[in-house]
């Protein structure tokens, strides 16, 4: 009997210990969702998240620490929900490619292929080859010795040294329980629960708003307690650039709103650090008033204009519709939203 008895006692133990496990893995499931950048497809019940810029085989390692593999799109309803989930305006590696065998693309988790998005004339294997598939392609064009892309709604080739943020893919709870590992102390999972972004060199706080024009998004960063980026050297400028994409336009506070021609921020700081692409400010045709940085250069070509990513900044037309960097000084503003 005391035998039994002792049985139930471990059954009951055991059961006891199972469910703490499983609640535990739920929670930091959760977590990982939410205070990591993982993001779950309910239709699949995958869990998504995006690498920092890295090569594709960069990329794919860091998809791998993290228990799975750059991202297999299986059909075209898995691409739009990623397009809504990480944004369809940026470059992302998935895991297809021809690594092994030129021509034969595959998936790198292995599965069978059952679906592509190839832009037109893609995948070409340019140049001295392209051999990774990144989504969100819209075309290019070669125009006076430089290629202009833009975003769009396909696929593209390219080269694997490119640095890309990748998307990746992994399945079930027990890998995002894996990720939790790397959970970062208490006050980041505030910071990134809430899209709030510190740069630990200033103590300050930055957060995207939404595609909006340049005083749309300065009066956003107002109701969010701050003001649209103030940029104070080519450091700060740099940690930005890293934490929120090198491959996307974003409103800085810099305009000359007031008077033509007289640049300022509008935190009310003095200018210390400018970084204008060679030709501008330009105040182009009907007037461009507020400052956008990661510009890389614009060139018409067979009447249209081509706008490529690069290093410096531009002032766009007023009604012009880019995400704003929102930066506020004291954390506390932050925590009240
Ligand atoms: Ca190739
Ligand atoms: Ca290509
Ligand atoms: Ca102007
Ligand atoms: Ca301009």
């Amino acid at each position: 009997m005391a035998t039994r008895k002792n049985l139930h006692r471990w059954y009951l133990a055991l059961f006891v210990a199972l469910g703490i496990t499983c609640l535990t893995a739920a929670a930091l499931a959760e977590i990982g969702e939410k205070e990591e950048g993982w993001r779950k497809n309910a239709t699949n019940g995958h869990w998504y998240r995006l690498t920092a810029p890295l090569t594709w085989s960069q990329a794919e390692d860091q998809a791998i620490q993290w228990g799975g593999h750059l991202v297999t799109i299986r059909d075209r309803r898995e691409e739009l929900w990623l397009r809504s989930a990480f944004g369809p305006y940026k470059y992302f590696w998935t895991g297809f490619n021809d690594i092994e065998t030129e021509g034969q693309w595959e998936w790198v988790s292995g599965e069978p292929v059952t679906y592509n998005n190839w832009g037109p004339e893609q995948p070409d294997n340019w140049g001295a080859g392209e051999d990774a598939a990144f989504m969100n392609w819209g075309g290019a064009v070669y125009c006076q010795d430089h290629w202009f892309g833009w975003s769009g709604d396909s696929w593209n080739d390219s080269y694997i040294t490119n640095q890309c943020r990748g998307i990746v893919e992994v399945r079930g709870i027990g890998v995002s329980k894996r990720a939790a590992v790397h959970t970062p102390a208490l006050p980041e999972l505030g910071e990134k629960k809430e899209g709030w972004r510190k740069n630990p060199t200033n103590g300050h706080w930055y957060r995207l708003t939404a595609p909006l024009t340049w005083s749309q998004a300065a009066a956003q960063a107002i109701q969010w307690g701050g003001h649209l980026v103030t940029i104070r050297n080519g450091q700060e400028e740099l940690w930005l650039r890293n934490s929120f994409s090198p491959y996307e336009y974003f409103w800085t506070g810099f305009n000359d709103i007031e008077t033509e021609g007289q640049w300022e921020w509008v935190s009310g700081e003095p200018v210390a650090y400018t970084n204008w692409w060679p030709g501008e400010p330009n105040d182009y045709e009907a007037g461009e008033d507020g400052a956008g940085m990661n510009f890389g250069g614009a060139e018409q070509c067979v009447d249209q204009w081509f706008y490529a990513y690069g290093n410096g900044w531009n002032d766009f037309s007023n009604d012009s519709v880019l995400r704003g960097i929102v930066e506020v000084g004291m954390p506390h503003a932050c925590t009240e939203r």
